[in-house]
């Protein structure tokens, strides 16, 4: 076949390192920026063929979100915006392992398992971060699609989230929104700024939010996005990639897991901060007090307001949905006692990635799903958005319960629904302050968190720690988890687990208690018994 010659001929040109083995992870592939050109080759390839399976786009994502600014990675997504299907994954794996020899073999075996009609027309889309070594990557995966006879649109510099979205509005007709960042800014920026025409007298202190962009594509598209805001948001954007070095000691994951500020950041006590991270799919919050202390708003805290302030808008509405939180080992114990005790909503937990959570929201009228780092969402069931719609066209309700019904409304559309996205949470936390009057200290006191520590702990091979119950229990090695039982049990209100990363070659340990100290000793103590 044509397109087989032109892969063969193409492919000599992005080889593979012969006994290199890369594995499509929880954030699809990602290490030195120097291992994927022959992975980015094989990416467009396999998206091209994804697409002539769903007859639909699929997206080709380019980036390494928080890790540093060698790396780079590449991830593929489905139709709906969501992430591939596990199946898809596994032949991600087993193309990008194929030894060059082999390469027209495994292809050929996935067109005909998934019985793909090749002649059938495939448009992929494309977008990268601001990494160095992103441009050539993606010129890499726009041979891959056209040696398959693929059409491709390159957004060039975009948000992971903001990818997703464009693939979800182009497959549902632009029935979600417009495929174009103008289309993105305006649905986002409206719905916002509708939204905060219900707070009452917002004093310019209020209105304005600082912001540490990672020096990534986050810090861009916020410049882009200022002009849609009108002033009703005033962003002062710290570490925009002019001078720093992209996610080095700034950005979300550095805030969390450091549970310090960012360098680069000017904070005035008192003042809400947020931090996007890599590829501006995870935001967190935090203010200094006026002793100097650090508070931390992570994504338990994001998950809480949210919900909190759906339920109430639901009950406010007469609206019967039933609304739910998801959330991953790493939540902090607080939070879901929060959640189930005193806000009495259904909490889920499932194993780390967003895939993961993003299905177990789905079952729900209304998910409210985010990891502990802050990369979360909302996720409506259509049902939910019809009985919502419906209410907001009832000529026949009070001007309070209209009122309510936009507010739904307002919120569903500045959310995006496709998968975490610290722009869009920004806005509706934002919108929520702003809406119920809130400071950023009234936000944290809705509950405390429990004091806690992770770890990362190098070993030979992380594989030999097998885990269950959503991650918080440890099968293998034999004996492991009756060793952290026993460490727990010296600590008031303790829980630790340990899990093997699926980004990152390490296990990570993660412990909590009634107290710092003891929260740093347990960590470390069962970081001694993984090797
Ligand atoms: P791993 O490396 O599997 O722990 C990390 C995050 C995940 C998720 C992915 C993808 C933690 C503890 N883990 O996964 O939540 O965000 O990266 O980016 O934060
Ligand atoms: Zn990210």
């Amino acid at each position: 076949m044509a397109h087989f010659e032109e892969v063969s001929n193409q492919s000599s040109r992005h080889p593979k390192p012969a006994g290199l083995v890369l594995q499509y992870g929880t954030a699809g592939f990602r290490t030195n920026a120097k291992q994927l050109d022959h992975i980015m080759f094989r990416m467009g390839l396999l998206a091209t063929l994804r697409s002539k399976k769903t007859k639909a786009t699929i997206g080709v994502m380019i980036t390494a979100s928080h890790n540093p600014e060698e790396d780079n990675g590449v991830k593929l997504i489905d139709p709906m915006g969501e992430m591939v299907t596990q199946t898809w994954e596994g032949y991600a794996t087993q193309l990008a392992n194929a030894e060059q020899q082999d390469l027209l073999t495994v292809l050929k075996d996935i067109i005909d398992k998934e019985a793909i009609n090749v002649s059938q027309e495939a448009h992929v889309f494309l977008g990268k971060d601001t990494r160095s070594s992103s441009a050539s990557l993606s010129q890499t995966v726009l041979d891959g699609v056209s040696a398959l006879g693929g059409h491709c649109k390159d957004y060039g510099l975009v948000t992971t989230p903001q990818l997703h979205y464009m693939v979800c509005c182009q497959n549902t007709q632009g029935k979600y929104g417009d495929a174009t960042l103008e289309g993105y800014y305006s649905k986002l920026c409206q719905a916002f700024i509708q939204l905060t025409k219900n707070a009452s007298n917002r004093t310019d202190d209020q209105k304005h939010l600082s912001v540490d962009g990672a020096n990534g594509i986050g810090a861009l598209k916020v410049r882009e996005m200022e002009r849609h805001l009108k002033r009703e948001l005033k962003i002062s954007l710290f570490n925009d990639g002019t001078e720093g070095k992209l996610n080095h000691q700034c950005g979300a994951d550095f805030v969390k897991v450091q549970q310090k500020p960012p360098t680069g950041v000017k904070i005035n006590p008192g003042e809400r901060c947020c931090s996007f991270d890599g590829d501006a799919d995870r935001i967190v919050y935090y203010y200094t007090d006026s002793e100097g202390q650090f508070h931390l708003l992570d994504g338990d805290k994001i998950a809480t307001l949210i919900s909190t302030f759906l339920k109430e808008l639901l009950i406010q509405a007469g609206l019967d949905l039933k609304i739910a939180v998801v959330q991953t080992a790493y939540a902090n114990g607080s939070s879901t006692h929060y959640l189930e005790d005193t806000m009495k909503v259904i909490v889920r937990c499932t194993k780390t990635g967003v895939k993961h959570l993003h299905h177990a929201a789905q079952e729900f009228d209304i998910g409210v799903y985010f990891e502990a780092n802050g990369h979360g969402t909302v996720l409506f069931s259509k049902a939910a958005e019809e009985k919502i719609q419906q209410l907001a066209e009832n000529p026949n309700i009070s001007d309070g319960k209209k009122r309510v019904a936009l507010l739904l409304q307002n919120t569903i559309n500045v959310i995006n629904q496709t998968i975490g996205d610290a722009i869009s949470d920004m806005l509706l936390i934002e919108a929520i302050l702003a809406i119920k009057g809130m400071t950023v200290q009234q936000w944290d006191a809705i509950y405390a968190d429990l004091p806690n520590r992770q770890l990362k702990v190098r070993v030979s091979d992380r594989r030999v720690i097998d885990t269950t119950d959503a991650e918080r229990r440890a099968v293998s090695p034999p004996g492991m988890q009756e060793t952290i039982d026993s460490l727990v049990k010296k600590y008031r209100q303790a829980r630790s687990f340990v899990r093997p990363s699926g980004t990152e070659d390490v296990v990570r340990v993660y412990a909590e208690a009634e107290t710092q100290e003891s929260a740093d000793a347990l960590a470390h103590e069962v970081s001694l018994t993984v090797y």
